[in-house]
């Protein structure tokens, strides 16, 4: 089951390589075995006569047709790793719509969210709510310290540090982004499975960098709701 939309088009194009690689594989491995047993050494079999010399120049070999039809074939394979690339470059970097929750009758929120790394934790801030800040921690389990995020919704992050280069990577829906002090880097997900997933720091930053994880909690709309008014809002 697809996880997030990231991890869809990160397996399509991974298969789309490994498939195609495979396919060449095949193709050469196949001819190279073919050949080896039809033009093996035999006895009684001679050299043929454009066979190369040492200290001659060899002589022109091969067809045109053979030259035109590997060209064309690798050109084909090319072309389609090169659309499907650009295609999956194309999705991550193009910034979907803000979405629209009503929270409550007073209170909506755009699914952006304002992502810190810090030595060694994760803080989390909701726009419209820059006061309310989630950080994360490896051991709490409190409200307070989980990112949730709705389901089924494009969720926009804006990553930064407040402090040395991190890493910020939610590998289960395959998306990572650097946070660099001073810069916001862009990413976005759309997370199509409810549970708890793992944040981790990608960026060696320190003696605590291993501890630097936090999670991602992915809820119903009517749950991330609720928890929304009571971690947030109020
Ligand atoms: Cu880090």
């Amino acid at each position: 089951m697809a996880i997030s939309n990231m991890q869809v088009q990160f397996d399509n194009l991974f298969w789309l390589f490994t498939y195609l690689a495979i396919a060449v594989s095949v193709v050469v491995f196949g001819l190279m075995v073919i050949f080896i047993i039809k033009y093996r050494d035999r006895s009684g079999s001679s050299e043929p006569h454009d066979a190369p010399i040492l200290g001659h120049l060899p002589v022109a070999r091969g067809h045109a047709r053979t030259a035109i039809l590997t060209v064309s074939l690798s050109t084909i394979i090319l072309t389609v790793l090169i659309i499907g690339s650009f295609g999956s470059i194309d999705t991550i970097l193009s910034s979907p719509a803000p979405c629209n929750i009503q929270i409550s009758h007073s209170v909506t929120y755009n699914c952006s969210v304002l992502v810190t790394g810090h030595r060694f934790y994760w803080d989390f801030n909701y726009a419209g709510f820059p006061n309310r800040t989630i950080t994360g921690a490896p051991s709490c389990q409190q409200a307070i310290c989980i990112f949730a995020v709705p389901q089924s919704e494009d969720i926009r992050l804006n990553v930064t540090s407040a402090d040395v280069f991190h890493n910020f990577g939610v590998i289960a829906f395959k998306v990572k982004a650097d946070a660099y002090p001073g810069h916001v880097n862009f990413i976005w997900f759309n997370a199509e499975t409810i549970g708890n997933y793992t944040i981790q720091c990608y960026e060696l930053c320190g003696p605590g960098h291993a501890t630097m994880i936090a999670t991602i909690d992915v809820m119903p709309l009517g749950q991330f709701v609720s928890w929304f008014n009571s971690t947030i809002v109020q």
